[in-house]
């Protein structure tokens, strides 16, 4: 077992030097070549085990792209690669977009205080200091940003305008909204004409990926014409949100914003720097509101329409993320353990599923409906840690690992025989199984 992993060691390392462009790494190549914000988070949490000035560099470079109303961009666009890509967001559209550099309009979930404080954990004391004071003043804009922009009413949870800035793209509850919502009637056309074989033949994923592992193509659709709905109001919140119902308090997102926020007053408190109370008090309510999204019946978390609060019941890996969080009860925490434990729901042979086997929309291949993914599962042994649970937590850096050794590193991981699909040589992958290898208890 030592040399299996030490092999998977080179293995991701390898795949990491490959898929870096000096500053920052792309996700994969071929199929994603930018910068991800959320994908550099992880990827940092590896790199910190190779090289920390390097670590350092992916996150700085994610500053590089701040916009100057505080917003991290989920893309950071590359200058040379897919070059139409900064056409199609023509961030330059909106007054706070950074000069000089081409982004996406929209975000992604703030792993980035986690990233920064596990580099910080491999520093001396000292460097550690001047590293927290070199990104906090930053790091609290984007989150100010986050409250000021998407917590218009001050309720504490945060909304995202687009399946993208969730991080799980075409995940059950956010498709299901799309439905309800956002089907251009264009697309209503394609789909009743059953014409989406011919818009395949233009898809630049399916070039590389299988069509059946990726998005199917009327839900790509809606993707793109949601983009483009939020290109025309120039990524400002209040055009996005007027006269629209689609904005979702998505459940993960703010698990993620919960754990940031304990991260960035850990940070503040070491630095003795204080933080602006109105940041504070928008924390705490954070925290507080995440309770709203407990649905006793079903004893499980989900996401929430913005307008309406109405819980958007499907089943998702998301109702796992409040371990993440760390600040849900016990009693809740055994709950959500149960459907880990449980073979119907989340106890899969390859854990985590992204959507329980017991659900409609499972399928084995397809993206964020059914696969495994390492930078979901990550986050999950994270707070089983931390929640008091650390059989569990060992178990599942044992499958993961597993998966990832036997497959390669893949984007994501059938729950069912473990083999890989999408892109192959997935960069979190190869930095969250060095993470996982050189943390093992
Ligand atoms: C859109 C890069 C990103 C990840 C997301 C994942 C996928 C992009 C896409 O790839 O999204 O942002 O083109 O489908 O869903 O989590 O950050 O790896």
């Amino acid at each position: 077992m030592e040399s299996q992993l030490s092999n998977l060691l080179d293995t991701a390392t390898t795949v990491l030097k490959n898929n870096d462009q000096g500053s920052y790494t792309v996700p994969a190549p071929k199929l994603y070549p930018h910068q991800w914000l959320w994908d550099s988070c992880f990827i940092s949490i590896g790199l910190r085990h190779l090289d920390t000035d390097r670590a350092k560099a992916e996150i700085l470079s994610l500053f590089k792209g701040q916009w100057r109303n505080g917003m991290i961009p989920h893309n950071i666009l590359s200058t040379t690669a897919h070059a139409y890509d900064r056409n199609i967001w023509r961030s330059w559209a909106n007054p706070y977009s950074p000069d000089n550099i081409a982004t996406s309009g929209i975000t992604q979930p703030p792993v980035l205080a986690e990233a920064i404080v596990r580099i910080g954990e491999k520093l001396n004391k000292t460097e550690r200091r001047s590293w927290y004071k070199q990104v906090l003043p930053n790091l609290i804009y984007h989150h100010e940003w986050l409250y000021n922009e998407r917590d218009p009413h001050d309720e504490g949870l945060t909304l995202q305008i687009h399946p993208w800035e969730s991080g799980l793209d075409n995940t059950p509850p956010w498709i299901s909204e799309l439905h309800e919502h956002q089907l251009a009637l264009w697309i209503q056309v394609i789909k009743k004409l059953n014409l989406g074989w011919l818009i395949n033949l233009f898809r630049r994923d399916t070039k590389y990926i299988p069509a059946m592992e990726r998005l199917d193509v009327i839900e790509a659709l809606a993707l793109f014409s949601s983009q483009r709905r939020l290109r025309r109001k120039a990524y400002k919140i209040d055009k996005i949100l007027s006269r629209s119902l689609f904005a979702i308090e998505d459940l993960t997102f703010n698990c993620i914003l919960v754990r940031a926020n304990q991260h960035i007053k850990d940070m503040a408190s070491l630095l003795k720097y204080e933080l602006p109370d109105e940041l504070l008090i928008s924390m705490e309510r954070t925290e507080k509101e995440l309770d709203e999204l407990w649905d006793p019946y079903s004893g499980q978390y989900y996401s929430r329409e913005f307008v309406t609060h109405k819980l958007l019941k499907e089943p998702s890996i998301a109702t796992l993320m409040p371990l993440y969080a760390g600040t849900i009860t016990k009693e809740r925490a055994d709950q959500l353990v149960r459907l880990l434990e449980n073979q119907h729901v989340f106890g899969a042979n390859y854990p985590v599923p992204s959507v329980p086997l017991n659900s409609s929309w499972f399928s084995e291949r397809t993206y964020w409906q059914g696969p495994s993914w390492v930078n979901t599962n990550w986050l999950i042994i994270d707070g089983l840690r931390r929640m008091g649970y650390p059989d569990h937590a060992d178990a599942l850096v044992d499958t993961t690992l597993e998966m990832v050794r036997s497959a390669g590193c893949y984007e994501y991981f059938s729950p069912i025989d473990g083999s890989g699909s999408g892109a192959a040589n997935f960069s979190w992958t190869a930095a969250l199984a060095i993470d996982l290898i050189k943390t093992k208890k």
